[in-house]
């Protein structure tokens, strides 16, 4: 779909942790007029809503709360679902800033999907009363995604998120994508070579890092030979060889090394504790 035709609607998906505030935001922006079913063949609750800006109108979709894109959970496996087959034009990743930390770690798995993403840092109300500091603008330009402030309990910073969404949807930019050591990105490049006759460019890197991580879900849709298969598994465990970890572990690992950088650029901590003679 064009999305950059102003007649069409958005769809925008709201995907967060669990209690980053994802439901007071979702009604936030949508009001109350809201279709509430199950997603296809499974009992987890979907939630949709719609509203109009600008006079454009944007459906959107909640997802429920994850912590990864792994297929180890149902409510994981819908929300991927929900991103990769139900058109989705935007995702509006809602933070819990007040543990952008541990936040951050779905983020990066959300950047790979080379979707518009748009980062809603919510609770900022908990983060100023603590008096600590976010560098929104860095951030945004570290992860190559606009960031949005937003205090959903107090209504605040929606209208922008929603300005946000309209401009997302009307722009080819895609997010940076975080770069691995030389040894993954190596191997990443082996396996997006393996790949890149049967998957659209777009989609690449996502598939290549889940093939690496030995994604049970995502090896099944290739339907590859043994041939493939073998290099496949030959590629991996070189790496597991030489970085002495599984592959799940290194990704998992390099991702958390690289948030710890983010977080540390970007947000000044008070100093607690701090006297006249410290
Ligand atoms: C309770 N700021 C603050 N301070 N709190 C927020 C914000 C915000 O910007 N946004 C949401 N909350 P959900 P998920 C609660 O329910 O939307 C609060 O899982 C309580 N309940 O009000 O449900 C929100 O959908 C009793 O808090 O999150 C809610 O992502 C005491 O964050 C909680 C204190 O929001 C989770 C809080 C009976």
């Amino acid at each position: 779909m064009d999305n950059r035709d102003e007649n069409k609607p958005i769809t925008v998906c709201f995907v967060g942790n669990p209690n980053c505030g994802k439901t007071t935001l979702f009604n936030a922006f949508t009001g109350s007029k809201l279709k509430v079913a199950n997603w296809p063949g499974v009992t987890v609750e979907r939630v949709e809503g719609e509203t109009v800006y600008k006079g454009r109108r944007i459906h959107v979709v909640d997802t429920p709360g994850i912590y990864s894109l792994t297929s180890y959970t149902i409510e994981e496996l819908v929300t991927r679902r929900c991103i990769e087959e139900d058109g989705v034009d935007v995702i509006i990743n809602v933070v819990d800033a007040s543990s952008l930390e541990r936040n951050l770690y779905l983020t990066l798995q959300l950047l790979e999907l080379k979707k518009p993403v748009i980062l809603a840092l919510n609770m900022m109300d908990i983060v100023e009363k603590r008096g600590d500091v976010i560098d929104t603008r860095k951030l945004s330009s570290v992860l190559g995604v606009p960031v949005v402030e937003t205090s959903a309990l107090k209504g605040k910073g929606t209208k922008e998120l929603m300005e946000t969404a309209k401009k997302a949807a009307g722009s080819a930019a895609k997010p940076a994508v975080h770069a691995f050591s030389d040894v993954i990105e190596n191997a990443m490049g082996q396996i997006t070579e393996l790949i890149k006759d049967v998957t659209e460019e777009d989609q690449r890197r996502w598939f290549a890092v889940k093939l690496f991580e030995r994604d049970e879900k995502v090896l099944a849709r290739f339907r590859f030979g043994q041939d493939v298969r073998d290099k496949l598994e030959s590629i991996i465990a070189a790496v597991e060889e030489e970085l002495d970890d599984d592959a799940e572990s290194i990704i998992t690992d390099a991702r958390y090394q690289y948030i710890t950088e983010v977080v540390k650029s970007c947000v000044k901590k008070k100093k607690v504790g701090m006297t006249v003679s410290d």
